[in-house]
């Protein structure tokens, strides 16, 4: 069955042994291609309002209300007015052209949830690391993981008022980002923004996936 689907577009030999070719079996807009991208980065980088502002079910979110417990663990200075943290993770859903269906995972960014980072990522077509330049270093962890896993990434600076402006090449450099890896400056509030990111991730992947 995954045979017929895959090769749906191409017209599979298999098909044509089969009878003829229907047409509903080469129309693209017929068969959604569904994909699943991670969005990854520090505490308090925008994933949650990332996945927030472009999906279009109402994101699942696994926010818990900070407690003293979790005072000494996530570092709230540069997010003063933040009361809830994401324990396990965003999910949410946007379909781009009707037939391109992307599921976004937001991780959590807490290291002591990194044991759920293997199963979180399974089947993801790439990933998107957050990057604040107040607080660069946070999304170091992400980077290497995806870095040793072989995954596409995208490095998404989230720029927040007031914090200094940089150019891509600046964070690049700062980063030490391979020359490949495409680094965009957006905005996590702004669903254009957002697509914007997801597409560069989309295309990245296919760019660095063998054929
Ligand atoms: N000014 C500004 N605030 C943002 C932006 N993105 C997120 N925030 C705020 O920063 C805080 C942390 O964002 P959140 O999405 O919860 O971070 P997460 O921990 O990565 O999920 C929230 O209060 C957001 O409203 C942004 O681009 N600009
Ligand atoms: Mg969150």
């Amino acid at each position: 069955m995954d045979s017929v689907v895959s090769d749906a577009v191409g017209v599979s030999p298999l098909l044509e042994e089969e009878g003829p070719v229907q047409p509903w079996q080469t129309d693209r807009t017929r068969a959604p291609i569904a994909t699943k991208i991670v969005v990854a980065g520090g505490f308090g980088v925008g994933k949650t309002t990332l996945v927030t502002a472009v999906s279009e079910i109402t994101p699942l979110q696994t926010e818990a209300l900070m407690t003293e417990a979790s005072e000494e663990h996530d570092d709230l200075t540069a997010t003063p007015e933040k009361l809830t943290t994401t324990v396990a993770m965003d999910f949410g859903r946007l379909t781009l052209d009707d037939d391109l269906v992307l599921y976004l995972f937001g991780t959590p960014g807490q290291q002591r949830f990194w044991f759920m980072w293997d199963d979180l990522v399974r089947g993801a077509i790439g990933a998107v690391v957050m990057a604040d330049t107040r607080r660069l270093k946070d999304c170091f962890p992400a980077l290497d993981y995806f870095e040793s896993c072989g995954m596409p990434y995208v490095v998404a600076v989230n720029h927040f008022d007031g914090s200094e402006r940089f150019e891509p090449k600046d964070v690049r450099e700062a980063l030490t980002i391979p020359a490949h890896v495409p680094v965009m400056i957006m905005d996590a509030r702004r669903r254009i923004s957002v697509i914007e990111t997801l597409l560069s991730v989309v295309g990245h992947a296919l760019d660095v996936t063998p054929e």
